[in-house]
């Protein structure tokens, strides 16, 4: 567990520095691809997000959601992935998405610093976007 201090920008400057965003998306995306057959299913995507903890914080559900809620809840998040109803999310529709909330998150932060707990892996966004500030900052200034 990793106590880090974030704001709406910290998480907008991850989201739009491309090419650090994308990796660690395509990356998250590998893991979750437990069958590696290149998408993910409705169970893959369900995994992904008790993992995250990324939809309980955006849509503000805790720990006491009963799991019928939770099933209904991962559902139409799961709808909301897969765009072209295909019945599995594929890299485009899963980075997509993901940029989507985390933009999402970040109007919800403003500008007002708060501190979260989170836990210390790499399949979490906000973590890597608090890791990928806190790099930013420890890098020497330009004179
Ligand atoms: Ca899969
Ligand atoms: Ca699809």
């Amino acid at each position: 567990m990793a106590v880090v201090i974030i704001d709406g920008s910290t998480v907008r400057d991850f989201v739009n520095d491309e090419a650090h965003f994308k990796k660690s998306v395509d990356e998250t995306f590998a893991k979750l691809d437990l069958n590696s057959d290149g998408v993910l299913s409705r169970s893959e995507l369900r995994k992904a997000f008790e993992t995250m903890r990324l939809i309980e914080s955006h849509f503000g559900i805790d720990i006491v959601t009963p799991p019928e809620q939770l099933t209904q809840l991962y559902d139409s998040i799961f709808e909301k992935f897969d765009c072209d109803k295909s019945g599995t999310v594929d890299l485009e529709e899963f980075r997509s998405e993901i940029k989507k909330i985390l933009l999402a998150i970040a109007d919800g932060l403003g500008s007002s610093p708060i501190q979260m707990a989170l836990e210390d892996d790499n399949q979490n966004f906000l973590k890597q976007a608090a890791d990928l500030e806190a790099s930013k900052l420890h890098q020497p200034s330009p004179a």
